[in-house]
């Protein structure tokens, strides 16, 4: 096949990679549906992907990974500089060229009998300011079609770069997917990716968590600007107005939830509508006429977590999801060829298999054990075009990006962090994101449910030091003059029993209401130790059944011993991260202490 671009740039590094994995032929992706038709076909002909009811889904597909590759694995995710403090003692690091040689060990050969996939895709609208373009290479089928619906691929991203070198080199290969030799490296020195022995979305979609958050992590403290783990979401008012917020909760902590919610009925009667931006990534910049921080999207589509998604929590998620999708490791309904997954609703297929490929039905199900008796991984997803989803935001295409008027952070904790509260100004908000904490969830390999500090929702993405990472957040709010305010939000607290107090999804506008009207300045609040909460009175519950002011004040309430507790926590963290931790995050510890008493 003819090359699709005469970038010298691009063939040689083509030609280096070729020469060391071995592919039998070298394929381009052009981006045009025959194409993607032709390895649709050719991947169910192996098994590689299954093609489901096509009434009922159209051009819909399911693929199984391997049973010991079904999410990120952080600890086995290196930053390569060449110096050990830039990457900083939260990420894993190797000197590049030692990296290097372990990889070349593991890639030389390893596409002999196979095809190499050349993908040219761009994160960001192609040709837009925002844009940067990335070249994908890869012996999987799955990746290919994955990264066609996840990011904008095709000849146009070529022509686009045409000589230029400038663009995020990543070099995938399935090798024999094992986890002992499996390896997700970051070069952001020199611009590459590379990943081996996995075939996990995360892992493999390097345009996604490498490229849009590790290596644009990197670029955006050295060119000014930020790459983030946040959701983008647009609320229009009744008089037709509206604002835009950011959002970063870590991972499966209800980014994508957010981002599509329905007002609930109230609000929706009163005119009140959300519209989608992006539900995982947002690459901020000052905007010079305006002096406000403007967002975009730099995906093309979701890779959402499939589990709990149904009529009731996410509608608009489940009708992106009913054509042009690709499930992953969810429940195959062999009587309709169909897909199902845990608490997709009450019908679980009789006659099925599981995301291990044995024969599974509901009996099987023990909700005390759900990772070893699901039908659906906890961590399943669907992989969706996000031009299908029925809420996505008329400024999903924009060049310029929507402008922030609050970001948002907030984590799973059961206890510790009330519904919602608002930093002092920019530099104490940075500090609320550099404290964040959540219980951990099945998106990234280990124990599940356990408290870790998760800054900005950025451990696992942060391609540079953590504590360089926290000051350029602190330089950034003083090149923004009219900045975003920052608030953090918890939907997870729990009664005594466990069981969540907050209803959560479409019920968390109400909350956004009191967010945008704090930015507005028009609503009071309360100064307490930890920052700005809400009068009770002033959480709009009209229609809440089981949600009394009582229970808002309780959510709203600020237990000082916890917040005690956590502080040793933070300390130790802090501590961890080592001497790149910015004074100002201490002085803001040491004055949170001095206010908690
Ligand atoms: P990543 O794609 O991993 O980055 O996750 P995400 O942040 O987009 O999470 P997502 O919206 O997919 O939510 C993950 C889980 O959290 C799902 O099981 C949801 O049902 C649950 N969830 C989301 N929002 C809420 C909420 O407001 N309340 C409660 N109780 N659960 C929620
Ligand atoms: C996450 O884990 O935060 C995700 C899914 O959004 S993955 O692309 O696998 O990282
Ligand atoms: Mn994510």
């Amino acid at each position: 096949m003819a090359n699709l671009t005469n970038n010298k740039f691009v063939l040689s590094w083509i030609d280096e990679m070729a020469a060391m994995t071995q592919p039998d032929k070298i394929v381009w992706i052009d981006g045009s549906e025959e194409q993607a038709e032709a390895l649709r076909a050719e991947a169910c002909s192996t098994g590689e992907i299954i093609k489901l009811n096509q009434e009922l889904l159209p051009n819909c597909y399911l693929h199984r990974t391997a049973i010991n590759d079904v999410a990120r694995v952080e600890d086995r995710t290196f930053i390569c500089t060449t110096k050990k403090e830039d990457a900083g003692n939260i990420n894993n690091w190797m000197a590049p060229a030692e990296m290097k040689e372990k990889l070349f060990k593991l890639y030389r050969g390893s596409m002999k009998g196979r095809t190499m996939y050349v993908i040219p895709y761009s994160m960001g609208v192609v040709g837009s300011d925002f844009a940067k373009y990335g070249i994908e290479l890869t012996d999987s089928i799955y990746v290919v079609l994955n990264m066609l619906i996840m990011t904008r691929v095709g000849t146009n991203v070529l022509e686009a770069l045409g000589d230029s070198a400038d663009y995020i080199k990543g070099l995938h290969a399935r090798a024999d997917i094992d986890a002992e030799n499996r390896y997700i490296t970051h070069f952001p020195e020199t611009n590459e990716i590379m990943s081996v022995n996995s075939g996990y979305g995360g892992n493999v979609l390097l345009g996604k968590k490498c490229f849009a958050l590790r290596i644009a992590s990197y670029l955006g403290r050295k060119e000014g600007w930020m790459a983030e783990h946040m959701l983008i979401l647009g609320v229009k008012y009744p008089n037709g107005e509206k604002k835009y917020i950011t959002a970063a909760f870590p991972s499966a902590c209800g980014k994508t939830n957010l981002a599509m919610l329905i007002p609930p009925k109230a609000l929706k009667a009163e005119g009140y509508e959300v519209e989608c931006v992006g539900d995982d990534i947002a690459w901020l910049r000052v905007n010079k006429e305006d002096g406000k921080l403007y967002a975009v999207n730099p995906e093309n589509g979701f890779f959402g977590v499939a589990p709990g998604t149904n009529e009731k929590s996410n509608p608009n998620a489940l009708h992106t999801c009913l054509r042009d999708t690709i499930f992953t490791n969810v429940v195959h309904d062999l009587d309709n060829n169909t897909v199902w997954w845990e608490g997709l609703n009450d019908n679980p297929p009789a006659n099925a298999i599981d995301w291990r490929g044995n024969p599974w039905d509901i009996s099987k199900y023990d909700k005390a054990n759900k990772a070893a008796t699901a039908g659906a991984h906890p961590n399943s997803r669907f992989t969706a075009l996000a031009a299908n989803c029925p809420c996505i935001s008329p400024e999903f295409n924009s060049l310029k990006g929507v402008p922030v008027s609050a970001i948002v952070f907030g984590g799973r904790r059961a206890k510790t962090a009330p519904l919602v509260y608002q930093s002092f100004n920019w530099q104490h908000g940075s500090f609320v994101g550099s404290i964040m904490a959540s219980e951990t969830t099945a998106a990234a390999a280990g124990a599940v449910g356990v408290v870790r500090r998760d800054p900005m929702a950025m451990r696992p993405f942060v391609g540079y030091n953590m504590g360089d990472y926290w000051q350029h957040w602190l330089d950034m709010g003083k090149k923004i003059p009219n900045a975003p305010k920052i608030f953090h939000v918890n939907w997870f607290r729990t009664d005594d029993e466990g069981h969540f107090i907050w209803p959560g999804f479409g019920d968390n506008l109400r909350v956004l209401l009191w967010i945008l009207a704090r930015c507005e300045d028009k609503v009071d609040a309360v100064e307490t130790a930890i920052g700005y909460v809400p009068k009770a009175e002033d959480i709009n519950i009209e229609g809440l059944e089981d949600i009394t002011i009582d229970t808002i004040r309780d959510l709203l309430s600020v237990d000082v011993a916890s917040w005690k507790a956590d502080i040793e926590n933070i300390k130790a963290f802090y501590a961890q991260v080592g001497e790149a931790v910015p004074a100002t995050m201490y002085e803001e510890l040491a004055a949170l202490e001095a206010r908690l008493g």
